[in-house]
């Protein structure tokens, strides 16, 4: 074992105003995390936050962009000096959101910090993330995200060792002060947990048989659980991954697997070259996007379609207990709980919410209309976990994603969705916009918009069914007579300006009305949508910037 000499100093440091944890841990500019001391402090803040850790074992991994080496240094040094008595790093400094997760419960951690800005772009002008996940594996709760913050407003030193940097790309360990700080495999515990999961007997078989996959891990973490997975496990040719070598500005792609950043899938899914299943995964390895040949799946329609088939996969056999979805996400997931008889639960935007209904057994299946899916495996949305569900469901239903979709729709209505974001606007015309809105809501009901009636409007709010925590203030929703809905919400993970993001649902039962093009079939309540918020009075904008 390397023993590196080394010495605990505490740092003075001063307060940043500015690190209250959003959706999804803290995200900021590149630029702002390397200012000095301002890792540090936030590092030290979820120490501050935590009691009891002392001795025991800390998860440590990124997802490779810029500046992650860096901070997984600090976070060593800071999490030895602290009193962690194992820190367990992904070679390299990898580990994807759902594979920390996957490690933070196979090792029995006390918890896992992971650096990462998730789908946000990366390199030294674009963005960069920590958060702090649980013992269960899961994001930290609010209780410990407001815990954090709290404490960084008045921090005024930091505990740190004098050391030198370990060594990341060499499996083996390392003594940190009075911590071992063990280089593991980013890859083998989350693939054994995968194939105890699916039926990779049978996934590899179709391979045999002919089928064909494109995979982009978009220059991001999954690309060598990707290899791992598809071309080395289950045989997928080689070349099934593409982009597949995480690099520190993901090629100067934008790691998110929409419509719009994963454009060319998209493309080549409605051509005559299209593979059975094209797939990708975003910067940090827990969204999906999931395209069948001349069909692609919307997000919500996968919560859905996966709830209903869930049970073709040996990890899921006996069924499962019940569903929950983000407040958002459309409401087909509903339809299929209904018809299984089993719990269905909605919270707000973000997978924190889902880890006690987890934990409790109320829910196996999780999604986000934001391309997230999941289930207890682990505590977090996991991206090559939709990807080889869908594969484990082709195999076993010997048909294709098209053919799977469009018999969902047939028994279940279909339901029309789409988001429109307008990025980075102004955060005071964004926010003044909310607050119309809510003051609009107690006269919005019984108004008419055209064909469209309003039933009810609400400020959605969530009291946890097992912690009886809330949370307030989630997301504007409006609910119309004939089963449609819009949503309006400012995302918590930008890093400049503000986002709306409306969400758009009309739900429509008659197959004969399954084929119109999304956009067409939502046109009224996009119209409504404006006139109800006036976006583009309060944006300044006539159209939105990414619509998914
Ligand atoms: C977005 C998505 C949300 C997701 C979050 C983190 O949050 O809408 O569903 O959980 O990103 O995903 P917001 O607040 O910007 O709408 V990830 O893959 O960026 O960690
Ligand atoms: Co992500």
């Amino acid at each position: 074992m390397t023993i590196l000499l080394s010495e605990i100093r505490t740092v003075a440091t001063k307060p940043y105003p500015d690190q209250r944890p959003g959706t999804s841990g803290l995200r900021k500019k590149t630029k702002i995390f390397q200012q000095p001391h301002y890792l540090a402090n936030f590092v030290q803040s979820i120490f501050a936050a935590l009691e009891g850790f002392k001795g025991k074992t800390l998860v440590v991994g990124g997802d490779g962009r810029f500046f992650n080496r860096e901070a997984i240094q600090i976070v060593i040094r800071m999490a030895a000096a602290n009193g962690f008595g194992e820190i367990l790093v992904g070679r390299g400094g990898i580990l994807s959101t759902p594979a920390a997760s996957a490690v933070i419960r196979a090792e029995q951690a006390f918890g896992g910090i992971v650096l990462s800005a998730s789908h946000n772009p990366g390199g030294p002008e674009a963005d960069f993330g920590i958060k702090y996940n649980i013992s269960n594996g899961g994001p930290a709760p609010e209780k410990i995200t407001e815990a954090i913050f709290a404490h960084s407003g008045t921090i005024q030193s930091y505990k740190i060792i004098e050391a030198p940097d370990v060594d990341l790309d060499r499996l083996g360990e390392t003594r940190v002060g009075g911590a071992i700080v063990r280089i593991i495999d980013p890859v083998a515990v989350y693939l054994a947990l995968m194939e105890s999961l699916f039926d990779f007997p049978a996934i590899a078989q179709i391979f045999k048989d002919g089928f064909t996959l494109k995979f982009d891990a978009m220059s991001a973490v999954t690309g060598p659980y990707a290899k791992a997975i598809f071309e080395d496990a289950l045989g997928a040719a080689k070349g099934s991954v593409i982009n597949g070598e995480p690099l520190p500005d993901f090629g100067g792609h934008h790691p998110d697997p929409n419509l719009v950043h994963a454009r060319h899938l998209l493309d080549l899914a409605m051509s005559d070259a299209a593979p059975d299943l094209c797939a990708a995964s975003d910067g940090d390895g827990d969204r999906n996007l999931i395209i069948g040949r001349g069909q692609f799946v919307t997000p919500s329609d996968s919560l859905a379609i996966i709830a209903a088939n869930a049970h073709l996969a040996p990890g899921y056999r006996s069924g499962i207990a019940g569903v929950a979805r983000s407040m958002p996400t459309s409401r087909a997931a509903d339809r299929v709980a209904e018809k299984l008889k089993i719990g269905m639960y909605e919270t707000p935007t973000g997978w924190k919410f889902f880890g006690n209904l987890l934990d409790a057994g109320r829910v196996t299946i999780c999604g986000e209309e934001s391309a997230g899916a999941g289930s207890n495996h682990v505590r977090e949305k996991d991206g090559l976990w939709a990807v080889l569900m869908w594969l484990n469901i082709l195999a076993a239903r010997k048909t294709g994603v098209k053919e799977i979709v469009r018999a969902h729709w047939a028994e279940f209505g279909r339901h029309y969705y789409s988001r429109h974001d307008y990025e980075e606007v102004a955060s005071e015309g964004a926010e003044a916009l909310i607050a119309n809105l809510r003051a609009k809501l107690p006269g919005l009901p019984g108004q008419g918009f055209g064909a469209l009636k309003v039933e009810a409007a609400d400020d959605f709010a969530y009291t946890d069914p097992v912690d009886a925590s809330v949370s307030e203030k989630q997301g504007i929703r409006v609910l119309f007579t004939e089963g449609s809905r819009i949503v309006y919400r400012l995302s918590g993970t930008g890093t400049a300006g503000a986002t709306l993001r409306v969400y758009i649902e009309r739900y429509e039962p008659d197959p004969a009305k399954h084929e119109l093009e999304t956009q067409e079939a939502l046109a009224d309540l996009i119209a409504c949508a404006e006139k109800i918020a006036e976006i583009s009075r309060y944006t300044g904008r006539d159209k939105p910037s990414v619509i998914t």
